[in-house]
């Protein structure tokens, strides 16, 4: 079956203020629907693949046929990216995270803020459109890194935990070149329970109800 582009879990102007809904329309419709459509039409010659998670597409980038995988890097990771990206925010989320993240964060940043600060200055430094994530390994350990484009830690053999889009198209509309501001205010929209999910299913190795694009 070919891939499709899920349903926005709640309104396109559920995440205001912090996420106009101008934006969410643009970005749910028009962007993560052209990566999925963009990746079904790169598949369509090679029937095998169709049937595969995107994600698995992206552990192994080598293993897709050399004339489609710039497409499939890019495209199957537009939709792998947002995919996840609609499911960690949600309307009256943010404050502080607790359970196994929240543990996972102080162990490794000392507290929450330091780690905010970290996350959000390592979004701003990337240049041009790219992401900023918190990734980990099956043994629970977490870091932050950054993708250009729509890579994801998955090509580098890390779980993507939670990420922020910091392309231009995410926030440009409203907060126009202030991408530190629109960094700080996407706290507000973080869902600490899927993000404490899907640090769940790193750990213990069962990994299928994390994998956003099925
Ligand atoms: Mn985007």
């Amino acid at each position: 079956m070919a891939h499709q582009l899920p349903p926005l879990p709640y309104d396109y102007s559920a995440l205001e203020p912090y996420i106009d809904a101008q934006t969410m329309k643009l970005h749910h419709d028009m962007h993560h629907g052209t990566y999925v459509k963009n990746l079904n039409a790169a598949l369509e010659k090679y029937p095998k693949l169709q049937s595969l998670p995107a994600e698995e597409l992206l552990r192994d980038l080598n293993s897709v046929p050399e004339d489609i995988r710039p497409t499939v890097r890019n495209n199957g990771g537009g939709h792998v990216n947002h995919s996840m990206f609609w499911k960690i925010m949600k309307p009256k989320g943010g404050a502080d995270p607790s359970g196994p993240i929240a543990d996972v964060i102080k162990k490794t940043f000392g507290n929450f803020k330091d780690f905010q600060t970290k996350f959000n200055d390592a979004g701003a430094k990337q240049f041009g459109s790219g992401w900023v994530w918190l990734a980990g390994k099956p043994d629970g350990s977490v870091q932050i890194v950054t993708t250009p484009n729509q890579d994801n830690p998955i090509s580098q053999g890390l779980f993507p935990i939670m990420g922020n889009d910091v392309w231009e198209h995410a926030y440009y509309l409203k907060y126009n070149n202030r991408r530190p501001e629109y960094l700080q205010a996407w706290w507000n929209v973080v869902n600490w329970e899927e993000i404490n999910k899907r640090y769940e299913a790193l750990k213990s190795g069962h990994l299928e109800p994390a994998l956003a694009s099925r």
